[in-house]
């Protein structure tokens, strides 16, 4: 599946637009099927209905475990390093998380899991957590994780709309010098739900919990269970190429988050060839992807494409500043790591630590290196390339979404000659387009517009989970059978793609996802609060930091208490994740005398750049804008 030099790459990309169900169809040969499909694909964008490999069967689980076993069963499939470097790390080889597996999806059945049901996961950077998420996979249950900085109020709602009814957490979770209790958290989200049947609980922190009877179960015992049972094997469930995989949330500019839906054979093919190709993923070398299961790049760079593939991966539980900021470093040292995956916000955290933090640090063994989640600055690009790689190992700056499933726009490694900031090139299979505010195609080179993907891909979403119109308007309406990704792009005159960021309301805060309609939501559940508007501005660490602007008559007598306030009600509703960097109390808003904030004011207000706030003499009270202009923070 390995294109191996530039001409090859161009060869096959034409190929891939030339003949695309050619192409697929031979990629697709690549992975175990129950049974081969009729059809590679049949779609459009306009309902939008997309299937891929129709009348396929299969089972996911089976190429990421059972397809090993003869050969490379041995082979180290998670190499866990646990938070805290004095633990010892834990290797497992593909046989012994194949064994796994099998024992935790019989623990799934026998807590009364079937083909089709929802499960809420919500743990830490475990291996159970890998182990819970393919036996549901194994079982044909549809998981949904949700990331352990998500509040018992996130929870709930993603719980809701899905109609889960078997929710797998921990007792706590390690994170850096902090343990967050998350059983107790789910049990305030359970409160909301009770669709919920069955809950099992991880012993990881062994923090006091509350264990209701009927209804919490703890996974160890669960496990003996099965093992006196002698129930030790599970016999793959056979899914339908189209059934469903999971449903991983996600913000986008309006409204609550959407659960975005992945079904297993395409998402399959697609997780394991674009991880395969743009890693250029030899047998035998340590791959290290630093993001949470909980995000979609866990999901296909950490679970399923990897495995998929055989390799050998470094799941680690801990945080990248703790206990100091060599850890990313000391864990290369230690496993030799091959490849190394990371995002633009941990560099750049990393690079303000100075060169102190890498002194003496070996980290030779590193061949290739990846980024992902927004655009990587170029002088983060330079320090890694140069103080991490040492000028050796091609960057690998993946673009893509929670929605493609898997990387889009990429170099693919030691092949596609990179550029700092730049993506590069779209992968085969994928064809990007630009196009102006009316849709109108932008052809040619040194030109930019709004990123739309023209042709479907295997890994790409198939509705929103309950609510497939939300999902056409969202992504396919905007421009006529064209996807369009929310993301602004240039493409410069050699034709090489740069992300731009986000053209619509969602922020990009660490690489996190976050709509500025939840956070304004959130933020006017306080009791006190009138109105409030959320924007983005430019942050040194982060990327983007969230500015809000906030009407509240109240806090006059004490504006600090209220700002805190405020910040631990966003805290309840969304999550630690989302908090305002910056609170600016102001009278009003600038509206429109429709009643629209002009967030274009608020947004050149948040990035200090007062000087030219364009023409405002469309808002219903000009003078609001001075006294915000005033009060900038
Ligand atoms: C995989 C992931 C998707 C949004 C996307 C874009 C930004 C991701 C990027 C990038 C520039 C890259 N983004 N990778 N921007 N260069 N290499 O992050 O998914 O959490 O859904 O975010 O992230 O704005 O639209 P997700």
């Amino acid at each position: 599946m390995q294109v191996k030099s530039f001409e090859e790459y161009q060869q096959v990309y034409r190929k891939s637009v030339e003949q695309p169900e050619k192409f697929w169809d031979e990629i697709a040969n690549n992975f175990l099927w129950k049974k081969k499909w009729d059809k590679v694909v049949e779609w459009n964008f306009v309902e939008p209905n997309i299937k891929w490999f129709k009348g396929a069967k299969l089972n996911i689980t089976e190429n990421c475990l059972d397809r090993h076993l003869e050969k490379n069963g041995d082979t180290p499939a998670i190499i866990w390093e646990p938070n805290d470097p004095t633990e010892h790390h834990r290797i497992l080889t593909y046989r012994q998380l194949y064994n796994k597996v099998c024992q935790f999806a019989n623990v799934l059945k026998n807590n009364g899991a079937k083909k089709g049901d929802r499960i809420c996961i919500y743990m830490p950077m475990v291996p159970e957590l890998e182990i819970a998420v393919l036996a549901c996979a194994r079982i044909g249950a549809v998981h949904s994780v949700v990331f352990g900085g998500f509040s018992a109020q996130s929870i709930a709602d993603r719980i809701k709309d899905a109609d889960c009814n078997i929710v797998i957490t921990a007792d706590g979770g390690f994170r850096g010098n902090k343990v967050i209790d998350l059983k107790s958290i789910i049990d305030d989200a359970l409160v909301q739900c009770p669709s919920v049947e069955k809950v099992v609980v991880l012993t990881r922190t062994r923090t006091p919990v509350s264990m209701l009877k009927g209804r919490d179960v703890w996974w160890e015992d669960e496990i003996k269970k099965v093992e006196t049972q002698g129930n030790t094997e599970c016999p793959a469930e056979e899914m339908d190429a189209e059934d469903m995989l999971f449903i991983l949330y996600t913000s986008g500019s309006t409204g609550k988050p959407k659960g975005v839906v992945h079904t297993c054979g395409g998402y399959m093919v697609y997780t394991g060839y674009t991880f395969s190709n743009a890693f250029q993923y030899e047998p035998g070398e340590v791959y290290f992807c630093t993001a949470d299961i909980g995000w979609i790049t866990g999901h296909s760079y950490i679970a399923y494409g990897p495995l998929s593939q055989g390799a050998t991966s470094v799941l680690f539980e801990g945080i990248p500043t703790w206990p100091n900021s060599s850890r990313f470093w000391d864990i290369v040292e230690k496993f030799k790591v091959n490849i190394l995956y990371t995002a633009p916000t941990a560099i750049r955290s990393l690079m303000s630590f100075g060169d102190e933090a890498l002194k003496g640090k070996d980290l030779s063994s590193l061949k290739k290196l990846g980024s992902v989640g927004e655009p990587i600055n170029e002088e983060a690009w330079h320090w890694f390339d140069e103080k991490i790689g040492h000028g050796n190992c091609p960057i690998v700056d993946t673009w893509w979404q929670t929605e493609t499933g898997g990387f889009m726009i990429s170099p693919i490694a030691g092949v596609t000659p990179t550029k700092p900031g730049y993506a590069t090139l779209p992968l085969p299979g994928i064809q990007p387009i630009l196009v102006d505010e009316n849709g109108k195609e932008v052809k040619g080179n040194g030109v930019s517009g709004n990123l739309c993907i023209r042709f479907p891909w295997p890994g790409m979403l198939r509705t929103t989970y309950g609510d497939h119109e939300r999902c056409r308007t969202t992504y396919f309406a905007a421009y006529p059978n064209l996807y369009f990704t929310g993301d602004g792009c240039l493409r410069d005159e050699d034709g090489y793609y740069r992300i731009t960021g986000r053209v619509d309301d969602v922020l990009n805060v660490s690489g996190h996802r976050i709509g500025t309609a939840e956070v304004e939501n959130a933020i006017n559940m306080h009791s006190s609060v009138v109105e409030s508007a959320v924007v983005g501005y430019p942050h040194d660490i982060k990327g983007q930091g969230v500015y809000a602007f906030v009407i509240c008559p109240d806090q006059e007598h004490e504006p600090e208490l209220t700002r805190k306030d405020i910040l631990m009600t966003v805290s309840r509703i969304i999550g630690p994740i989302a908090k305002p960097d910056k609170i600016q109390f102001v009278s009003g808003l600038p509206k429109t005398r429709s009643g629209k904030i002009m967030r274009r004011i608020l947004r050149k207000i948040a990035e200090g750049d007062t000087s030219n706030l364009g023409d405002t003499s469309t808002l219903l009270d000009p003078g609001v804008v001075d006294e915000i202009k005033a009060g900038a923070l």
